[in-house]
């Protein structure tokens, strides 16, 4: 159950089910991988728990066991992407699996996961997604997050609520970091409304058309003087390849942003190889988060301390936590906005056993 109700361009959610991905080793460590799945594919395709347990029981799983059984056991994270790269999509199921194996990885080496992955930054911005369904809603939610001392705030925004959300925002905080989110609700006839946001000084627009194009963004751009974010429409590392080609061809590189979400582009793998190849060309990334518990949020920011990664990251709610009941026993916090990474091995907090086995079932237990 959510705390608060998140309101976006597709939808309101209240209540989300979804399934986290377990691995136990033959030496006895156990690894877990959220799959911050919504409701239904209105965010995206294959976002939805039932085509993730559908993926995951009838390929994904299979895939790794079929590979396990040839190479002897599945020892770094390359020979797990390799059991089943030949899947197109399911790129939510995957990293799931994906997930499990870099908490279990960590484990094995003592880490924390910032380590593993090379990060550097102990010390980040973090920022708030603002789904309110009222210009009052909006505002009182924002007031909220800068009570806790948050100095970045994203808000969702659709045709006829867009410049009144944000210009109410900018008005009340004329400093602070602001970006915006359309989840893919314009098309080529309502897109120019967006023009009058570039007197609000944005930091970006996010993804404000269709979830799988990149051209058609890549020619708005050129109208808008505000940044435009790519969410839904980069699956993978040459998604993003493609983005910074098409802008860099109509000479605007720097109004390219990327949001990562590691399940959105099959894990922390390929999350890795579009930030540095994004920061290779100094085009800007942030990671994404898709309402997840502070399981999944404690992966993300450990992400966060990759160093070529730029512009704050979606923490928490506004108010905290998104779910009544989290599944950490350390909470997550980041006063004045601002998040610490630790010395603790993985994620740097406890998976809260006692806590997920209460609110869920166990669905499937695979072995091989
Ligand atoms: O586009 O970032 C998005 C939530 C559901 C679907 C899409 C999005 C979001 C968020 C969540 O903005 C932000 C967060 O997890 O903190
Ligand atoms: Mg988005």
């Amino acid at each position: 159950m959510l705390r608060s109700p998140f309101t976006t361009s597709f939808g309101t959610y209240r209540q989300l089910d979804r399934p986290f991905v377990i691995v136990r080793t033959e030496d006895g460590l156990t690894g877990v991988g959220e799959v911050p799945t919504l409701s239904d594919p209105a965010y995206k395709a294959e976002c939805d728990p039932f085509s993730v347990m559908t993926s995951l029981k009838t390929f994904v799983v299979p895939a790794v066991f079929k590979r396990q059984s040839e190479i002897g056991s599945i020892g770094t994270v390359d020979d797990l992407r390799a059991s089943y790269a030949w899947i197109k999509g399911a790129g939510f199921a995957k990293s799931g699996v994906e997930a499990a194996f870099w908490d279990i990885e960590a484990q094995q080496q003592q880490q924390p996961l910032w380590q593993l992955w090379g990060g550097r930054a102990r010390q980040f911005p973090v920022g708030v997604s603002i789904g309110g369904s009222t210009v009052d809603d909006v505002l009182a939610r924002a007031e909220k997050a800068v009570g806790l001392g948050y100095q970045r705030l994203k808000v969702k925004i659709w045709p006829g609520f867009d410049v009144a959300p944000a210009t109410a925002l900018r008005q009340a905080y004329p400093e602070i970091l602001l970006q915006v989110d359309a989840n893919s609700a314009y098309d080529l006839s309502n897109w120019s409304d967006l023009k009058a946001l570039d007197d609000l000084d944005l930091l970006l627009i996010e993804q404000p058309l269709f979830d799988d194009d990149i051209v058609l963004h890549s020619e708005i751009a050129t109208q808008l003087q505000t940044p435009i974010c790519l969410d839904e429409s980069v699956h993978s590392l040459r998604d993003a390849q493609a983005a910074m080609h098409l802008w860099q061809k109509n000479g605007i590189l720097d109004r390219l942003i990327i949001n990562i979400k590691p399940p959105r582009v099959s894990g922390f793998a390929e999350a890795s190889e579009i930030a540095h190849a994004c920061n290779e060309q100094q085009v800007r990334t942030w990671i994404g988060g898709m309402l997840d518990s502070a399981w999944g949020k404690a992966m993300n920011l450990q992400f966060n301390g990759l160093e070529c990664i730029d512009l704050p990251g979606d923490h928490f709610s506004p108010g905290g936590p998104y779910f009544e009941q989290d599944l950490t026993l350390e909470p997550l916090s980041a006063p004045n906005g601002i998040f610490t990474l630790g010395d603790g091995v993985s994620t740097g907090v406890e998976f809260d056993w006692a806590a997920f086995e209460k609110l869920g079932t166990k669905v499937e237990t695979f072995a091989g």
